[in-house]
């Protein structure tokens, strides 16, 4: 693991110079004195105890939330590095959980660069277990959020929000005073939660609740395909896709710290009594709250045990599963913006991380021997006009250039010059009838799956008639100014920039238009989805 030398200073300068403050403060004028808790009981409004709808939405928080890390950190293990800029370049990443160096003088694919995850940390573990791991990430956000927004409604229709919510800007030499004697290890005496919070540990739950939180769920979608290439401004809130990415995954740091913090606290200032708060409700020291929040932390192991075994065990109903929850909901929100983002010239990556192995097959190297001069696309299907074409003719239908931003499952991004025919004038030549629906992409390479280790079945996907008839969808033959190259995709490959890469087709042998994609393959809509058990929807 390597972390970029400024970036750690970065992060560390505040916390270090608040503790110089912590120590300074105390060496010359002493401890500061601490607030005084308002008194309980004469009448005031202050709400009192945790009503149930609060303990268990705290609890569910909990276990939603150790799902999302776990399978977070599956995702970036995928690619195991983070950056500041949106390239991806090798080298310049800011942290790297890899030890490995891209070799120069070889092709090394980001695939290759994935890496092992033991189960016990990962859901699943693993080495390249993505697909699963973003079902698990995607159904607990939906019911993450839910809960979140149940216990948003209710904090504000009850007067529990006052417990959270500052209401005067004394909470922050309130909470200094409290920081003051943590950090020089002055335990004070802790007020009884059961009625109120000391002021540090308000502003924290409250920098959690309205912060944290927020922030996590902002920062995700700045990694979506449809999202970043239709709305440009998203990903440019946090600065770049990369910097999106980044701050999820710093985001996610943080609620550990919190969680690392918020538990021992809880222990120190009398575990048994604010167990009974939390989980039972009564404010007093009976075992009955520690009994029942180790049975409640039993059912969250045997969930996260559960939701391995069911990766690991039963993928394709993982997969289904999320199909029928998931897919609705992205469907919903991220199915109708059509890409419409284009970068500058000065703006194309140095480099593009590759995905795939070259073809093998007779047929695609006796072509790339004559530089594809004999290459025709086979066009076919529900059309009313099948066709062969040649690279020529396929120019001469039509060129557009896009210069996009690309985005890969694993987590890297980079831009490239695109020039290709557009989908949509294939599909005016060929006419497709009534009953088409879906667009199937074969190449000439095998798919490779690595911890199935299918290499043989060859690699194929599926678009939407209605995504392939999109302006950023396009049969690309040149790539930055020159024709396609072997690596990426030569003599064509597919674009269509609302979707993650692995839609998007290298090598690709023929077209066919089909009424349903269920009778190719395994009927999963494409290789990545039938043998990785990727989502159907590639749109984030
Ligand atoms: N034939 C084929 N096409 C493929 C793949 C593959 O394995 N085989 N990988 C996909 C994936 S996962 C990505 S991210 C992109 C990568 O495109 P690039 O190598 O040009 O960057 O290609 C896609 N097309
Ligand atoms: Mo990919």
């Amino acid at each position: 693991m390597r972390i970029r030398r400024s970036t750690m200073l970065l992060l560390a300068a505040p916390l270090v110079l608040l503790l110089t403050a912590a120590y300074g403060q105390w060496a010359i004028a002493g401890l500061p004195a601490l607030p005084v808790p308002p008194t309980i009981g004469n009448g005031t409004t202050e709400p009192s105890g945790f009503p149930a709808w609060l303990r268990i939405t705290h609890y569910v928080n909990f276990l939603f939330l150790i799902l999302l890390i776990r399978s977070g950190l599956q995702i970036l293990m995928d690619h195991p590095r983070l950056y500041w800029n949106v390239h991806c370049t090798p080298g310049t990443e800011w942290l790297r959980l890899t030890p490995i160096k891209v070799p120069k003088d070889r092709l090394w694919t980001a695939k290759d660069d994935s890496r092992y995850l033991s189960p016990w940390i990962g859901l699943p573990g693993y080495r390249h277990t993505i697909g699963m791991a973003r079902h698990w990430h995607f159904l607990s956000v939906l019911f993450w959020v839910g809960n979140g927004s149940i216990f948003f409604l209710l904090l504000f229709s009850t007067d529990q929000w006052k417990r959270l919510v500052p209401r005067s800007w004394q909470i922050v030499p309130d909470a200094w005073a409290v920081f003051v004697h943590y950090a020089t290890f002055h335990l004070p005496p802790e007020p009884n939660g059961f009625y109120h919070y000391n002021a540090l540990q308000q502003l924290a739950y409250f920098g959690v609740v309205f912060i944290l939180a927020p922030l996590a769920i902002f920062s995700g979608p700045s990694m979506s395909p449809t999202l970043t290439n239709r709305f440009t401004w998203y990903p440019k809130l946090p600065g770049n896709r990369q910097i999106g990415r980044s701050l999820h995954f710093l985001v996610m740091c943080a609620f550990v710290v919190f969680l690392v913090g918020h538990v021992t606290m809880v222990a120190i200032a009398g575990f048994t009594r604010n167990m009974n708060h939390i989980v039972v409700g009564t404010n007093d020291t009976r075992l009955t709250g520690l009994y029942f929040g180790l049975v409640g932390m039993g059912v969250i192991i045997a969930v996260n045990a559960m939701a391995n075994w069911m990766a690991w065990r039963h993928p394709r109903l993982l997969q289904h599963v999320a199909k029928a929850i998931v897919s609705p909901v992205m469907r919903f929100l991220l199915d109708r913006p059509a890409p419409r983002a284009e970068f500058r010239r000065e703006d194309i990556s140095p480099f593009l991380w590759a995905n795939g192995k070259l073809p093998t097959c007779k047929a695609w190297k006796s072509l790339e021997a004559n530089q594809f001069k004999e290459y025709r696309l086979k066009v076919s299907g529900l059309v009313e006009h099948p066709a062969e074409l040649s690279l020529d003719e396929l120019r001469t239908l039509g060129k557009k250039m896009q210069i996009t931003l690309h985005h890969c499952i694993q987590g890297w991004s980079g831009i490239a010059a695109w020039s290709g025919l557009p989908m949509a004038e294939l599909i005016q030549l060929v006419r497709p009838g009534p009953t088409a629906t879906a667009v199937v992409f074969y190449s000439f390479g095998e798919g490779v799956a690595i911890h199935e280790g299918v290499v043989g079945s060859r690699y194929y996907d599926t678009l939407s008639l209605e995504n392939a008839l999109n302006s950023q969808t396009l049969l690309a033959y040149e790539m930055n100014y020159q024709p396609l190259n072997n690596l990426h995709g030569a003599p064509l490959r597919l674009r269509v920039e609302n979707q993650l890469g692995f839609k998007m087709v290298k090598w690709i042998e023929s077209i066919e238009f089909v009424e349903d994609v269920q009778s190719i393959g395994k009927g999963e809509g494409g290789f990545a989805e039938d043998h990785e058990y990727f989502g159907e929807l590639a749109s984030i």
